[in-house]
This record gives structure tokens, sequence and C-alpha cells, in this order.
């Protein structure tokens, strides 16, 4: 059976090259953007049997989302080509934002159906966000199917909040996130998007908010990252980065923090995990960066591995 598996859109991007205003930017340069895949795409390089299940237009955009995804080792066997809608493309804007180009793309045609075929894969695990429910009323029902309904069954599911105004007012995603968030069994969340969501200050006042999820994870940028469990809070520090473009780090943190879960290594030695993988992105313009090999994260993160 697989170890992971990742839902959601993933488009191409267009960044300004060199690095500047899209307004100014006469080159742009194509990456590959989609929150759930860079979870798979750090994944896959670690040796987890990950799977990445979405869709993409019949177009060459969506060949090359497909291609690319596949060829860091991620499992495609369930994205679909929909002939019928484009692949989303976004833009950024460094420093300011970003641009979507993503209504009715083929993605956004996702829809509950897709468990049943999943499900015969058995993962362990189902890694979502809270961008997919933004992205139509299909989506919506996806997501809430595998949190209320349990969709996948025996896998537990994780939901990294993900709250892009781009895509929704705070006044809408609001309680929605909140509730997909209470009924998922590990929950990654940016204190300044609790801030902005629900008015939250602290981590403590996120877990006072969001009690029912066994691992909670509030992420406060440079600051670092607090885990609460069972066994209480655990916080650790971030790693001091040059930020060449943040896009991505809690991808990378999310995926790091996975990994370590995956291998169940010690609450603290998971939070390492992901500020380390977060590093990794905050050191590329691209989205994904590369993911060191499997032995030099685990010995960056501190966790001695038996050679
Ligand atoms: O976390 C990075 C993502 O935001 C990016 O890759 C694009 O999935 C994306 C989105 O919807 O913003």
């Amino acid at each position: 059976g697989l170890d992971v598996v990742c839902v959601g859109e993933s488009m191409v991007v267009l960044t300004p090259e060199p690095l500047g205003s899209l307004r100014g930017a006469e080159t742009l340069r194509r990456g590959l953007g989609g929150a759930e895949s860079n979870v798979a795409g750090y994944l896959a390089p670690l040796g987890v049997r990950v799977a990445w299940a979405g869709r993409v237009g019949a177009d060459p955009f969506g060949a090359f989302v497909h291609e690319s995804i596949a060829a860091s080792g991620v499992d495609c066997r369930w994205v679909v080509t929909d002939p019928e809608a484009p692949t989303g493309i976004y833009f950024k804007d460094p420093g300011r934002g970003v641009h979507y180009y993503r209504r009715g793309s083929a993605a956004s045609r996702l829809g509950p159906p897709l468990w049943n075929v999943i499900s015969a894969g058995t993962p362990r695990w189902v890694h979502l966000t809270g961008i997919t429910p933004a992205l139509s009323d299909s989506c919506r029902s996806l997501v809430e199917t595998a949190l209320h309904r349990r969709a996948v069954p025996g896998a537990a599911v994780s939901f990294d909040v993900n709250y892009r105004p781009a895509l929704w007012s705070p006044d809408t995603a609001a309680p929605v996130l909140r509730d997909l968030a209470s009924r998922a069994d590990l929950v990654l969340v940016g204190l300044d998007e609790a801030q902005a969501l629900w008015g939250c200050a602290t981590a403590e006042d996120v877990r006072a908010l969001l009690p029912e999820p066994p691992t909670l994870v509030v992420k406060d940028g440079a600051v670092g990252a607090t885990a609460f469990d069972a066994g209480g809070p655990t916080f650790v520090p971030a790693n001091a980065v040059d930020v060449v473009e943040p896009v991505g780090a809690g991808d990378a943190f999310a995926a790091g923090y996975l990994f370590g879960t995956l291998r169940n290594v010690p609450q603290e030695a998971r939070l390492r995990l992901g500020h380390a993988l977060a590093g990794v992105a905050l050191r590329t313009t691209g989205d994904v960066g590369a993911a060191p090999p499997a032995d030099a994260l685990l010995a960056a993160a501190g966790i001695s591995t038996p050679s």
C-alpha cells in the first residue's frame, strides 16, 4: 500500500526573472505550483511511497504539471486529464502576492467520487489543504467527505489550513476552515493565518479554538513552531535563514513534519524536520526546492539513524 496520498490542484506558476515586480517583468520563468503536490514532491525523494491525485487540462501546461510531478518520483496513477477545462495558472508578484487564473480549471471539477478510487490504494495518510474547499462546491465536498465521513477507510487525515485571501474572504473562510480542521488527525496552521481567520494572538489561543485534533501544529514564521498533542505543547525555534522567496515553505514544513510522523520520531524531532525542509524552500525561488537525502535530513534534524 501507499504511505501518503496528497490531493489538490497543481498549476503552472510564472515568476518574474530576475525577481522583481510582476508589472515591470519582461521575462517570466515557468515552474510548478500546488501546495499538495509540493508536499508530495518533497516526500518522494525521501523514500516515502506517495501519490498525488489531481486533475489537469488536456493542454501543454497540464502535460508539464503531470510530467514534473511524476519526475520527482510521485505516483500519478490517479491523475485525470480533463478535456473540457484548462490547467490553472498563477503569477507571482514577489513581495506583493499572487494572481490566480484558476476559476473553472480542470482541478475545480474534482469531487467526492475520487475517494472511491483512492480507497483502493489503502493509503496510511491522506494530506489535504484549505485551498481546495475554496475552489468550487465539488472541491469543498471532496474535502468534507474526507473529513466528515472519513471516505478513505483506515487513513489518517492531515489538513494544512493554507488560507489564501485571493480565493475567499476571511469571513467566508473562517467557519469552513475551522470545521474542517477540527475533524483532522493532524492540523498545520500559521499563526498569521489563525490571526486573520479567527483572531488568535498566540499558539495557545489556536489550541483553545481547535481542541479536537490529536495533533495541532502552530507555525510562527521565523520564531518557531509549537505542536500540541496528548503530551501538551512542544516548541522548537526555527533556524535562521536568509530568505530568498518564501512561497512553498509551509508545504516543505508539512512534508518534513509528515516524514517524521511516518517514522514515528519524537514530537520535537518532527518539528525539527519541518524546520529543516522549510529552510530548503526559503532558499529557493521556485515553490519546491531539492530535498536533501533522507539520512542527511535526519542528521540535520539531530536524529541518529542506524546505518
Ligand atoms: O504553498 C504554496 C502554494 O500556495 C503554491 O504552490 C500554489 O497551491 C498553490 C496555491 O493555491 O496558492
